[in-house]
């Protein structure tokens, strides 16, 4: 349980990164109640200022001994950080709210998405995670129909924007669209191949079933979040030339038929959703869209007329908002009502 105050000492660990960032923004955007605001990252930036509420905040290099005193500390560093760090700052009495894969299917700890299991809150001991980007906005458009209908099998196939691995890789997708488009050979340091006009089948490692651990992470994460083990799901993971927004082709196969004007109904009313669907007037969600909302927006609602009870949608939200900063803001908020 977190000491209920006035205002707490949030910590932002990873703070000059691509979803860093953006949680400082959301944190003085959404006015989260802040007494002090702690920025980490690593010797490469310590002593980068970045604004907060109209100061300039020092960035600080993370050490072990940095924990005391702050409340909550938004963990967006990477997965080696947070093994390091987050049980050194929990044991220090501050409630860490981690972005990385490290400790997401931890029995121990809380997976949340506010929309879908803001309950399991309450269960932490120290450490919360957030899920991955392209599992929280699939999981806000399902929920709503799971409670309606009963879900029994999902195949999602996801089209990822490069921002989900961080500023590195957005500097990568410039340059080599520059590169090309002046006719010269372009650079692949974060991918193995090109991304400039390109689609990898490729996102975080291949494990020895087939599949990457991107796509493993959608089928164990959205059981445990949902909280039903026997939902099926299968996933295709690709990453697009595209700087911002996640867009993902979901299938659905529920025990109840629900025709596509009953699952328009149930999202348009559903939390943290914008149905965004009237294809005769060519509205569809796009990527450039959702990009810098905080919304799961839906569209492209249709039966799947090949099976008894089945709808297709297309699912886009924007990757370091809902699927990263946002939603790990939204859970702080929740943590201390
Ligand atoms: P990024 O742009 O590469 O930023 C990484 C941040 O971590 C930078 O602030 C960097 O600081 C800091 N950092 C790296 N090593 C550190 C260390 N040893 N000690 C302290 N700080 C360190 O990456 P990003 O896109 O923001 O993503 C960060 C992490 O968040 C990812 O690794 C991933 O685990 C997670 N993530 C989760 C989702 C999601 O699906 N929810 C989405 C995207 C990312 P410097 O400036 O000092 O290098
Ligand atoms: N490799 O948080 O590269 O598990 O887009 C999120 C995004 C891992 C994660 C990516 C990744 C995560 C990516």
């Amino acid at each position: 349980m977190i000491k209920k105050k006035d205002k707490y000492v949030v910590a932002v660990v990873g703070a000059t990164g691509a979803v860093g960032r953006e949680m400082v923004e959301i944190l003085q955007e959404r006015k989260f109640p802040i007494s002090k605001l702690r920025l980490f990252a690593s010797q490469r930036s310590a002593g980068t200022m970045i604004e907060y509420k109209g100061d300039e905040v020092e960035v600080e290099l993370l050490t072990k001994d940095v924990f005391k005193g702050i409340d909550i500390a938004l963990y967006s560093a990477g997965g080696s950080v947070s093994k390091e760090f987050a049980p050194i700052s929990a044991k220090d009495g501050c409630v860490v709210i981690d972005n990385s894969s490290q400790w997401r299917m931890d029995p121990e700890v809380p997976l949340v998405v506010p929309e879908v299991n803001p309950q399991d809150i309450l269960k932490h001991k120290g450490i919360i995670a957030n899920p991955n980007c392209s599992t929280i906005q699939m999981v806000v458009a399902l929920k709503p129909i799971h409670d309606a209908a009963a879900i029994t099998r999902v195949v999602v196939t996801t089209f990822q924007a490069v921002s989900g691995t961080g500023n590195k890789a957005i500097r990568e997708l410039m340059d080599q669209t520059k590169a090309l488009l002046s006719f010269q050979d372009p650079i692949c340091k974060v991918y193995p191949y090109r991304i400039a006009f390109n689609c990898l089948p490729h996102i975080d490692v291949f494990l020895e079933n087939g599949y990457t651990k991107e796509e493993m992470k959608m089928v164990l994460e959205t059981k445990k979040i949902m909280g039903d083990a026997s939902i099926r799901v299968t996933a295709t993971t690709v990453r697009v030339p595209v700087f911002r927004g996640h867009s993902e082709a979901v299938n659905i196969e529920t025990k109840k038929k629900l025709s596509a004007n009953e699952v328009r109904a149930i999202l348009s009313t559903a939390e943290g959703v914008t149905v965004y669907d009237a294809p005769q007037k060519n509205i569809y969600p796009m990527a450039i869209d959702a990009a810098s909302k905080d919304n799961v927006y839906v569209g492209r609602i249709r039966e799947d007329e090949s099976i008894e009870n089945g709808i297709n949608m297309w699912v886009v939200s924007d990757n370091l908002r809902k699927g990263a900063a946002l939603n790990a803001v939204q859970i702080a908020e929740r943590l201390i009502l």
